[in-house]
């Protein structure tokens, strides 16, 4: 694999999760493979999974990671070709990228979308540009429309806790105060629509995904209807992508709660955390048996590791 910058890059979906259980089962077998080998981890965003899981994935390599947070610790980057930089811009993408690109043989980045320019944001600027000028395989650890090793560590779990061969996987969007990202629901969808499950997704009108996400895929608009049979529920906010960034709907019956989960077939819950409690999900499914999350994000690590693992071995 020379790069992970969404499923595009995974030449075989169900080869990739079979490595994953391989990784998962024996995580120090390749502990020479980043020998003399190092990462950089770019956060221009807030973490905790990403950042910790990261960390463990390359050390149980043995490859050395190194984490900058790029808006605490580092210069203001400029990403327009041709600025006059006397604002508050210091340093540009080329060089900057190109000078990590010498360090580091990998370089990860966490770069959300900014939700005020759908254009901008959708033709990924920023992890295109890292791509553009750093020169060495790129990992993307949630783009402005994409979360790759998020839907792959959901898929693992999904592949370890399904008990049909091909289970019924809800995707709907929840309530919350602030306006998020597609990110996380688009790669969901990419990643369950290549997958072996029935995917439904559940939304108010209105908060329908982008076209080339969905793919001809249909959204269910009645919450309850969706959840009828479910084995997974997935639950996630994201902004409106019509109009673009918006929070055009609070409305709090969207949460998932004991109640819902009771409509599906004995379902389990996903989020892919950080969750607000009683916002998002009700504690009583949260802190019930059919909890999913905390599995979700210890295969983070078995994600991460999977794809640095099959980069360095092209490496
Ligand atoms: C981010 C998002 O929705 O994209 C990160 C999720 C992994 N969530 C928040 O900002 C709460
Ligand atoms: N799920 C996830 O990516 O969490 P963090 O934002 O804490 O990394």
């Amino acid at each position: 694999m020379k790069q992970f910058l969404s499923l595009k890059d995974v030449p075989n979906l169900s080869d990739l999760i079979e490595e994953a259980k391989e990784v998962k089962k024996n995580p120090f077998a390749w502990k020479s493979l980043g020998k003399n080998r190092s990462a950089c981890l770019l956060f221009l965003n807030p973490s905790l999974r990403t950042r910790l899981s990261s960390q463990r994935a390359a050390a149980n390599l043995g490859l050395e990671a190194v984490v900058l947070d790029v808006n605490a610790g580092s210069w203001k980057l400029e990403f327009e070709d041709g600025t006059v930089m006397n604002g508050d811009t210091a340093e540009h993408i080329k060089e900057a990228a190109a000078v990590i690109g010498a360090y580091f043989d990998v370089v990860a980045i966490r770069a959300f979308a900014t939700l005020k320019d759908r254009e901008e944001d959708y033709s990924e600027k920023v992890l295109s540009a890292f791509v553009k000028y750093c020169g060495v395989p790129v990992v993307n650890m949630e783009s402005s429309t994409g979360h790759p090793l998020q839907a792959f560590a959901d898929l693992i779990t999904i592949e370890e806790y399904k008990i049909t061969e091909r289970p019924k996987v809800v995707l709907t969007w929840a309530p919350h105060p602030r306006a998020l990202p597609q990110a996380v629901a688009n790669s969901f969808v990419e990643w369950m629509s290549a997958a072996e499950v029935d995917l439904t997704v559940t939304h108010p009108e209105g908060y329908e995904l982008a076209p080339e996400i969905m793919n001809g895929l249909k959204p269910e608009y009645d919450q309850n209807k969706a959840f009828e049979g479910a084995d997974f529920i997935y639950a996630k906010n994201w902004s409106n992508y019509n109009d673009y960034g918006k929070v055009l709907n609070t409305d709090t019956d969207w949460m998932v709660s004991g109640a819902k989960m009771a409509l599906t077939n004995s379902g389990k819950f996903m989020h892919c955390l950080p969750v607000r409690r009683n916002v998002v999900v009700g504690d009583e499914v949260l802190d019930s048996e059919q909890s999913l999350v905390i599995d979700e994000a210890a295969n983070r690590i078995v994600s991460m590791q999977t794809v640095l693992k099959k980069i360095l071995e092209t490496l």
